[in-house]
């Protein structure tokens, strides 16, 4: 009897030892797996932060800006003839824009940034329902939108409101 015991007692099985084998490699496979949750999670979010910040730019860039030209009022929805970039003097001269690289506050190009882009839309919205597009100019509220992508993929997007004064 004593002899069995002893017998019994003296190593692991082999079923023990493939249970520790099993248990050894889930772990392993889970801490493998968290690791690439993290890493992706951390990439997401660094995608994220860029795309904030290249609408924050938009936003600066265009928050001094009249809702319509100085010169020309409310003439011509878009840039008047003969601006570019450098001479956008009013809110409306971004209206359908995209930089691709995306562009700081100053206007100048991010080419660190050049995998990413900004589309700005500018919409006149009703008085009354500020979510209802109207005719350009043909209200005192404009919406502008900044989407930023990443190759194609859209990251971000953020949407204001301009009163014209
Ligand atoms: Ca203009
Ligand atoms: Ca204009």
């Amino acid at each position: 009897m004593q002899d069995t015991q002893y017998k019994y007692n003296k190593g692991f099985s082999l079923i023990e030892v493939l249970i520790a084998v099993v248990l050894v490699g889930i772990a392993i496979a889970s801490l493998v797996a968290s690791n690439i949750a993290f890493t992706k999670a951390n990439a997401a979010g660094t995608e994220l932060s860029t795309a904030e910040f290249l609408i924050e730019q938009i936003r600066e860039l265009t928050t001094l800006l009249p809702v319509i030209d100085p010169e020309t009022g409310d003439d011509i929805f878009g840039p008047e003839t003969g601006e570019t970039l450098a001479d956008y003097d009013d809110l409306d001269d971004f209206s359908g824009a995209s930089f691709s690289p995306p562009i700081g506050a100053d206007r100048i190009g991010l080419s660190g940034s050049a995998a990413y882009s900004q589309q700005v839309a500018v919409e006149n919205v009703s008085a009354s329902d500020f979510e209802l597009v109207v005719g350009a100019h043909t209200s005192d509220f404009v919406r502008v939108t900044v989407k930023v992508f990443l190759n194609a993929r859209e990251i971000s997007s953020a949407s204001w409101l301009r009163a014209r004064q």
